[in-house]
């Protein structure tokens, strides 16, 4: 699962990639990110309580736990992460965010990093464009005179949006004309079937896989009006196609980003997509103040509190009064949010719990709940074993559901929150 920011130069990726990813971490924990710089580890919470909130009130209820202290650092919970935290039962899932730079007119051409850039992209599940909601700058990043009034801010945003898409759909219609007279009179015989793996084979580097492929041609069929064999089909229809297999490769989400600055009412024009209104630059305020141990801010609240044992200038107290009336207003910084949109609405992730041990929910060395997995909505027990060990999936025998110790098989369908235990042949 890898998230890709993408956008105009000065829009703000680069610190909504830093804000987001500043918990630093052991990249060895990770095996989905690289060493690349652009690529970090964002943690986004689950949105159902961690699984040790039920296990705590079992073991209190009976009479074998203690209530949490009120002083409790972790607030009750009892489970051992692996990767990321749970406070308050509070989950926190590790997902990969990429930064990618050099998004420039021609970018599908190789122009700018043109190459490198699309080789970045190529590797993501879903974007998410940072676009300027203030319309402080120009299309090529450089900053205006004078603020922008609500019209020119719209007109702006919308300049952006289109700007990617036009650039997306030249890259992927490209790749898809490339040789597609020949490619495709190849499949003539398999009729729908050998255009969807030919479309498919071509993609491959995009991540193209048989469902997403079959779906873009369903909302391709829809729309798509011709007499001509596919062989025949013009630059229109070519062009039609990369359009909607790009919507199924690389959905996209919106960061209407500098919203501390915005003119009002921007984010009612585009009510039709799904757009977030963010602060980066307070979000990597808020936190480097928090590990440098001046406030407690969790990222998501509308609010913080200043540590009591910090020592602020006038200054300094002054910054955080201002921002702290600022992020209420906002209602956050907004980047949780979007992260949470993303994953759970967009991707339509779950987070699941494999254990081995379905009574006290323990891995082998008796960790409590260990491992948070976030997969699609409806993965197969015998396809999660597999994210476990390819062992665990080669030798899958059966599941037990951890709360209701009913035996599933290997094309049970996973849900959000779900503890399962694996049975394999070892
Ligand atoms: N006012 C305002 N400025 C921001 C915000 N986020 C980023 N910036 C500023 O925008 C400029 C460009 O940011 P950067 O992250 O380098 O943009 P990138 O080129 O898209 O990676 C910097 O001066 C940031 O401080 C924000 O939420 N509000
Ligand atoms: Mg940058």
């Amino acid at each position: 699962m890898r998230i890709g920011l993408v956008g105009k130069p000065n829009v703000g990726k680069s610190t909504f990639f830093s804000a987001a990813t500043l918990a630093q971490v052991d990249i060895a924990n990770y095996p989905f990110c690289t060493i690349d710089p652009n690529v970090g580890v964002a943690f986004v919470e689950a949105r159902l309580a961690c699984p040790c909130k039920e296990l705590r009130e079992k073991l209190e209820a009976e009479g074998r736990l203690e209530a949490a202290a009120v002083d409790d650092p972790r607030q009750g919970s009892l489970c051992e992460p692996r990767t990321g935290t749970c406070i308050g039962h509070r989950r926190s899932v590790p997902v990969a965010l990429v930064d990618v730079a050099g998004l420039v007119p021609g970018a599908s051409e190789g122009r700018g990093r043109g190459n490198a850039f699309l080789a970045d992209l190529a590797n993501c599940d879903v974007l998410i464009q940072v676009v300027d909601a203030a319309g402080s700058t120009d299309l090529e990043g450089q900053f205006r005179g004078a603020l922008a009034t609500t019209e020119e801010a719209v007109e702006s945003v919308r300049g952006e949006i289109e700007f990617l898409e036009h650039e997306l759909d030249a890259w992927i219609g490209g790749l898809l004309e490339d040789g597609w007279n020949r490619g495709v009179r190849r499949v003539q015989a398999e009729g729908e079937k050998g255009l969807t793996s030919f479309i498919q084979e071509r993609l491959s580097g995009l991540g193209a896989t048989s469902t997403l492929v079959a779906q873009g041609m369903l909302n391709f069929n829809a729309v798509h009006q011709s007499e001509h064999q596919p062989w025949d089909w013009d630059a229109t229809s070519l062009h039609l196609l990369g359009k909607c297999m790009r919507a199924q490769l690389f959905p996209i989400v919106y960061a209407a980003n500098k919203m501390d600055i915005a003119p009002p009412g921007v984010l009612d024009s585009f009510s039709d997509r799904t757009m977030v209104a963010c602060m980066a630059d307070m979000e990597l305020a808020l936190r480097r103040a928090t590990s440098s141990g001046l406030i407690d801010y969790q990222s998501g609240s509308s609010t913080f509190e200043l540590q009591k044992d910090a020592t602020l200038n006038d200054a300094q107290k002054k910054a955080l009064t201002h921002m702290k009336e600022r992020l209420q207003l906002a209602n956050g910084t907004g980047l949780a949010k979007l992260l949470d949109e993303v994953l759970f609405d967009q991707l339509n992730h779950i987070v699941v719990y494999p254990v081995q041990d379905e009574t006290h929910w323990v891995d082998g060395d008796g960790r409590v709940l260990p491992d948070a997995l976030v997969v699609p909505v409806g993965l197969h027990a015998k396809a999660l074993a597999g994210l476990v060990h390819t062992d665990l999936e080669a030798g899958f025998i059966r599941g037990v559901d951890g709360r209701t110790r009913r035996v599933v098989g290997a094309d049970h369908e996973m849900s959000d929150g779900d503890v399962l235990k694996i049975h394999a042949k070892s």
